[in-house]
């Protein structure tokens, strides 16, 4: 059952093991559709690793051996992503904020947000404000998503925004924030358009927005 793989490509996860997660992926691809297997299967096996983490049952190098071997599924289902007709519904700028090195989610949401039909432009992780700004201004874009995966780091999202205003480029351009601890409270406080909870959600959010 769908389930049953959800499970297997979950506990691959938790188990660290790249071997295991690609035969796990194998063996759903030809049952389930690729963001199905991310988003279900893949990121629940990751936010256990999480909590496990949390718990002190699985420590950093754990956690880094499970990162990796998601990164490897992700890449293996690049190809079996629904491919979008039509041309670009918007143009974003997709990133995580300075002193943040988290990346898979945001990767993920690239990667959904592509394949959905939208121009991306990933900055990658660690990206400072500037960059943000600069990737927005050379691409014209509608759209900037910013992901934050610490306490610490969440901040980064609300100077994103202040620096559109200083920039003068908040009216043209919508702003989602995403990652562990953003909420849509806190979407909210901070000024944001959205938030979105998971990568499909991404999806639909920036279909309504843009
Ligand atoms: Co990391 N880490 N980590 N970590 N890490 C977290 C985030 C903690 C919550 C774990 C914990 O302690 N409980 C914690 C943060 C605590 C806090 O909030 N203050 C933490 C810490 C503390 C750290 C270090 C400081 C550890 C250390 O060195 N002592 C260090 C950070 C260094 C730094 O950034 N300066 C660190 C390092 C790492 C790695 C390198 C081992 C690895 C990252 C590898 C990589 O990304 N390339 C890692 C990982 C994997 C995690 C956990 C276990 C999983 C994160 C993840 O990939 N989840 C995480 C635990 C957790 O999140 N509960 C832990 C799976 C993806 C698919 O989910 O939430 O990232 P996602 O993305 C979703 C969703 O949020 C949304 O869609 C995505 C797809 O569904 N979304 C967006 C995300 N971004 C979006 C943007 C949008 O525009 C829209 C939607």
């Amino acid at each position: 059952t769908k389930e049953e793989l959800y499970k297997e490509l979950s506990d691959a996860i938790v188990s660290c093991k790249k071997d295991q997660v690609l035969a796990a992926v194998e063996k759903a691809r030809g049952e389930l559709e690729a963001p199905d297997i991310i988003e279900n299967g893949l990121a629940a096996g990751m936010n256990e690793v999480g909590t496990l983490f949390e718990r002190g049952k699985l420590f950093l190098p754990h956690v880094m051996m499970a990162a990796e071997a998601m990164q490897a599924g992700v890449d293996e289902l690049k190809d079996d992503m629904p491919e979008s007709s039509g041309k670009a519904a918007g143009v974003i700028v997709n990133g995580t904020v300075e002193g943040d090195v988290h990346d898979i989610g945001k990767a993920i949401v690239s990667t959904m947000l592509q394949t959905s039909g939208f121009e991306v432009y990933d900055i990658g992780r660690d990206a400072p404000v500037a960059d943000f700004i600069a990737k927005i201004k050379e691409t014209n874009a509608n759209m900037v998503g910013v992901s934050a995966l610490m306490t610490t780091t969440l901040q980064g999202q609300k100077e994103v925004i202040e620096a559109l205003e200083e920039e003068g480029l908040r009216d043209k351009v919508k702003v989602m924030v995403g990652g562990a601890p953003a909420t849509n409270a806190w979407a909210k406080k901070i000024g944001a358009d959205c938030y979105a909870e998971n990568a499909t959600e991404a999806v639909a959010k920036a279909k309504e927005l843009l």
